[in-house]
């Protein structure tokens, strides 16, 4: 198998395909106390990016022949710098032209801080502006002006355009931000330019590096000698060598068969560095930007999000069901926007949303994205994810703008405690999806709310979260459903457990809509806004119980001394057959006829017939005999009451005095009874294990 990273030659052939500084046999590898910052360049075409990242590293980010012949940079490139103080810096150098925003889109959502270069000799200029607004949107907080080109004008030029820059930037992240006059030509600024960087990366929290692990790829191609490699920033966690991974959402295990974070071999990277890794069980082909590694099993996909939307002022209004371009991490697809609580999102204005993506993937929240118009494509605005499996939303709820306020400013607790009330009860994964946290972290939230007692964590190992309030109203139902069969089936003893988890769904569903009722009547009486958070029954999604979850119910019901389980059914303590006294008439003669016939006992049907109530209510009376055991069938139409065949067990128990072994023939004679009687008895007696067959006879044991 060929080594991937830890091989100097071919690690050398492989960052020449990738245009990047060959290894060198001092750095081999990776030193994970170094702090990792990824800067990336933002502004007009051809305003000196690439020179600057160029000039700062010694690598040029244009790697493409194409780049290289035409001048411009048409995809994402990256170079590293090492500053002192084990701090290095990645840089991911993007396209400045308007026709490929979309590439510098799949590079900058994973940015620490921005390096807004300006031309000296053009100052800004639309591309400026859009990049600059794109990372405003995605919530990027550090970075500075570089004004490049500076060897090509005089210094009062180079400070009206300090001038406006400073007003451009004014109120956004990057006010009183350092602004470096530089020339990629001269050398001029460079330095005062790392020693900005520098200050800027130590001001930088790390990437979180306790959440899960998520690499949105941003290339992937094949390697001769290797195979498939992509590489990507790692957004958060960390990941070691011969790691199983899925790559989201084709939902393909693969193992890591090698490791690179900034051109060097690496047992292992973390969250923050620019990461390169060889994988094994997949064909780079399979593979595309766009996609995202992550632990396998941990998330679920998702093509709806809920989210807070924002729109530029430069956009036109963005009316209800828009189709747009979305881009979020390296992904690119088309969404819908279905606004929740507006009928059109204004210019300067955010509302919350649900986005409905074409293709599916792994968003998870506070993702930041981006959304450009469908046609012409600009970009028109951007958010940030707050749900990534919500449920549908019934239209014009007033509580779904107070759930997604929670979301989006409420604490981890407050959080996790409407998820779980929404969805009634969930499964530890979609908790994982929805939060993004790592499980544990959701256990110890939950474990939180569960000494509050707003959840309970069912299951071994526990794993299903449930609302108080759902737990709650699911009890009630049981018993209000328990007593409705009652009611209507006074000569039944019970309903099947499954029968009454299947009668859940719509009994639930019914509790919501009442007390919806109940609560706008008595907003409209008080006075109060309809729209106020309300409590929560109208929350849940109305869905069957798990049956963790309803044997959970049943359990406590059970505990309480509210309900009564025997075998598979359910009935209220207490509960017992009621019977008129036309039908205690009926029982006491259906009884009597089976015992006065002893063993040759006629057919139901006979029975049944000679009474005076219908044929239903007799056959339900027969079988609550059946389940009081008063009677036994013994075969298909042949009931016996119990005292015949205790007299029968009696008959055989003397006659083993005499001899323990019988055959049918001295069974009739013993019994008196024909064949149609003698042989299912005997069987029955076998079942019983009262005698065991041997042939054609029986032993008696
Ligand atoms: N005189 C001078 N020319 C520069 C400087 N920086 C870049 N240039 C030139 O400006 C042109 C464009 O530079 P690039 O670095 O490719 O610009 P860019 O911003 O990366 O362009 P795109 O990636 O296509 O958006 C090239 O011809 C560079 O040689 C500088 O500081 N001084
Ligand atoms: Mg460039």
């Amino acid at each position: 198998m060929p080594s991937f990273g830890m091989c100097a030659v071919t690690s050398c052939r492989y960052f020449a395909a990738l245009g990047r500084r060959p290894l060198t046999a001092r750095n081999d590898t990776v030193r994970d106390f170094m702090k990792h910052i990824v800067a990336g360049t933002a502004g007009h075409i051809d305003h000196g990016k690439s020179a600057l990242v160029r000039a700062l590293t010694g690598t040029d980010p244009d790697r493409l022949e194409e780049e290289k012949r035409r001048g411009i940079t048409i995809d994402l490139g990256f170079a590293h710098l090492d500053l002192d103080d084990g701090l290095r810096v990645g840089f991911i150098d993007v396209p400045g032209h308007e026709r490929f925003v979309k590439n510098m889109l799949a590079g900058v959502g994973g940015i620490d801080l921005v390096l807004l270069v300006v031309a000296a000799d053009e100052s800004i200029k639309p591309q400026t502006r859009e990049h600059f607004a794109i990372c405003q949107l995605l919530g990027v907080r550090k970075g500075m002006v570089v004004i490049t080109k500076a060897d090509l004008v005089d210094a009062e030029m180079v400070d009206l355009v300090r001038l406006e820059v400073q007003e451009f930037v004014a109120g956004s992240f990057l006010e009183g931000a350092p602004v470096v006059a530089a020339s990629a030509r001269t050398g001029q600024g460079l330095d005062i330019l790392k020693t900005e960087l520098r200050r800027l990366s130590l001001e930088i929290a790390s990437k979180p590096a306790d959440l899960p692990f998520r690499l949105p790829i941003d290339r992937a191609f094949v390697m001769k000698g290797f195979g498939a490699v992509v590489t990507g920033t790692l957004i958060a966690g960390r990941i070691g060598k011969e790691a199983e991974v899925e790559i989201y959402p084709l939902g393909r295990r693969v193992r890591v068969r090698g490791i690179e974070v900034h051109n060097q071999p690496a047992d292992f990277a973390l969250a923050g560095q620019r990461t390169a890794l060889n994988l094994a069980g997949v064909e780079a082909r399979e593979i595309a930007r766009g996609m995202t590694l992550a632990e396998p099993g941990l998330f679920g996909n998702t093509n709806r999000l809920d989210c807070v939307v924002s729109l530029l002022t430069s956009a036109r209004p963005l009316k209800n069901h828009a189709k747009v371009h979305f881009h979020c991490w390296t992904a690119e697809t088309l969404a819908e926007v279905v606004l929740l609580d507006a009928k059109e999102l204004k210019p300067g204005n955010r509302a919350y949303a649900q986005l409905r993506v074409a293709e599916p993937g792994l968003y998870l929240p506070g993702d930041r994205f981006i959304i450009r118009q469908f046609s012409p494509v600009t970009t028109i605005g951007g958010g940030a994810i707050l749900d990534s499996q919500p449920p549908k939303h019934r239209l014009g709820d007033p509580e779904v703008r107070a759930s997604l306020e929670v979301l989006e400013k409420g604490d981890p607790e407050a959080r996790l405690q409407l998820l779980a009330e929404q969805a009634g009860e969930s499964p530890l994964g979609t908790l994982v999806t929805r939060t993004g946290w790592q499980p544990a972290e959701v256990l110890k939230v939950g474990r939180l709310l569960e000494g509050k007692g707003r959840v309970m964590i069912l299951g071994q190992p526990p794993a299903l979260f449930v609302s108080a309030s759902h737990f709650q109203n699911l009890s009630q139902s049981v018993v209000e459903q328990l007593e409705k069969f009652h009611a209507a089936n006074p000569l039944v003893a019970g309903l099947p457990k499954e029968e009454l988890r299947g009668r859940m769904a719509a009994a639930l569903e019914e509790r919501g809509r009442l007390a919806r009722l109940t609560q706008t009547a008595l907003a409209s009486t008080s006075g109060q806004d309809a729209r106020a958070p309300r409590p929560r029954p109208s929350l849940q999604q109305v869905s069957l119980p798990s049956t963790t979850l309803f044997n959970a119910v049943l359990q406590a019901l059970t505990a309480q001394g509210k309900v009564e389980l025997r075998g598979e059914t359910a009935r209220r303590l207490g509960r017992d057959v009621q019977l008129t006294s036309e039908e205690s008439a009926a029982k006491e003669q259906i009884s009597r006829a089976f015992e006065k016939a002893g063993l040759a006992v006629p057919s139901a049907k006979e029975v049944l017939g000679g009474l005076r109530i219908d044929r239903a209510r007799a056959e339900k009376i027969l079988h609550i005999l059946l389940q009081e055991k008063v009677l036994l069938k013994v075969a298909e139409d042949l009931i016996f009451h119990q005292s015949a065949l205790v007299k029968l067990r009696q008959l055989v128990a003397q006659r083993k005095q005499q001899s323990s072994r019988i055959d049918v023939g001295v069974f009739k004679e013993m019994t008196g009874l024909t064949r149609k009687y003698a042989i299912p008895l005997l069987e029955y007696l076998d079942r019983e294990r009262v005698t065991r067959r041997e042939g054609d006879a029986r032993i008696i044991l």
